[in-house]
């Protein structure tokens, strides 16, 4: 295979720093992940070495159909070209595929505390959602998610409010191996892109839109328009008609409005005034029209390459070497300060 210009090993100063994240193929991707994640990925990409992955491993702390996971993992990666990332510039991988995941995840578990697990407020709330299945992945899942961070030394994590908790936990992991061991690894700040919204779920706006919940609560990014007009015409708002900003105490119209600026890039005021004196028909009008828009192109782009499984095999396996590659070194190095024997 031919070697590329690693961007990964150039004398510190001129290193670009490095970004590391992941979606999980639980479901076809929403118009929250698009809008709270998946655009901001391509935007980054010039600017710093980026890894992305999908996070296969992660998936499986809830059960998954073994075909239908299959499926959501190659229509996550070609969503993924869709929306516009470059393989070249971007390291583009399944997580399943680096078995260094699953293994600096078994160390790092030695490493932390019931304690910090049980905190998590996430763990909380997926083991209500999933409570016939409440399994030890799930309870240590911001262990492994620990693990895909500094595997590649990350130096930034971007992440949603709902994300700060298990990236804090992360940087405490980190920064107790460091003390014991000295320098394995970098510790990773959050940031927060320039665009990005929490968007709500359509049927109880209190919640995020999240991909596993039922059809009509989420816009799908495969969503035909038909469909995106249906869902929005249900979008739960309330009864006093009146077009405002207010998430406390108006969560289903402010959340559509929040939308709509996401996608448009106008600002809220302009949006709300120029929306004065109009109904939610015509709000909801609005919204629909900026999201078929905004998926049309990305739902041409997919079709051509969820047909090409020989591309996707080519993205996925080199982006797979080239994830092993730098995760690899992280692992032996860790492995050897804790004090097993090399290989
Ligand atoms: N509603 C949302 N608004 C903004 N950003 C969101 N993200 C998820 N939902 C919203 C961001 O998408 C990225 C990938 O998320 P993930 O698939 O790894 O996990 P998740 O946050 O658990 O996403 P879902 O859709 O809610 O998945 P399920 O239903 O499987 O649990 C993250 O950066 C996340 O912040």
């Amino acid at each position: 295979m031919e070697q590329r210009n690693e961007p990964m090993n150039p004398p510190a100063a001129e290193r670009k720093k490095r970004i590391l994240s992941g979606i999980q193929p639980s479901g076809t991707p929403t118009l929250g992940n698009y809008i709270g994640a998946m655009r901001n990925w391509k935007l980054l990409e010039d600017q710093y070495d980026c890894l992305y992955m999908i996070a296969d491993l992660h998936a499986i702390t809830v059960r998954q159909e073994p075909a239908k996971l299959r499926a959501q993992s190659l229509q996550m990666l070609s969503l993924l070209l869709a929306i516009g990332l470059d393989p070249e510039k971007n390291v583009l991988f399944f997580q399943s595929h680096v078995h260094q995941h699953a293994e600096m995840g078994w160390l790092l578990n030695c490493f932390t505390y019931m304690g910090e697990m049980s905190r998590m407020t996430q763990f909380k709330d997926k083991s209500a959602k999933h409570a016939d299945n409440i399994n030890c992945g799930l309870f240590t899942y911001p262990v492994l998610m620990a693990g895909d961070i500094l595997l590649y030394q990350a130096n930034l994590v971007p992440v949603g409010a709902d994300q700060t908790q298990h990236l804090e936990i992360c940087r405490d992991i980190a920064t107790r191996l460091n003390a014991l061991y000295s320098g394995v690894f970098t510790i990773p700040e959050g940031y927060s892109p320039k665009i990005g919204a929490r968007v709500m779920s359509l049927q109880d706006p209190k919640r995020k839109m999240s991909k596993s919940d039922p059809e009509d609560c989420f816009i799908g990014i495969l969503d035909t328009p038909d469909t995106v007009r249906r869902k929005y015409r249900r979008a739960v708002t309330d009864s006093d008609a009146q077009i405002r900003f207010d998430p406390e105490n108006k969560p289903g119209v402010s959340n559509l409005l929040s939308i709509l600026c996401a996608l448009t890039g106008e600002t809220m005021e302009s949006l709300v005034a120029s929306l004065e004196g109009k109904g939610y028909g015509d709000l909801k009008n609005a919204v629909t029209e900026a999201t078929v828009e905004t998926l049309k192109p990305i739902q041409e782009r997919f079709g051509q390459f969820i047909g090409d499984k020989a591309y996707l095999e080519s993205v996925y396996r080199e982006g797979a070497q080239r994830a092993s590659r730098i995760a690899e070194r992280t692992l032996s190095k860790a492995m050897k300060k804790i004090g097993f024997v090399a290989k």
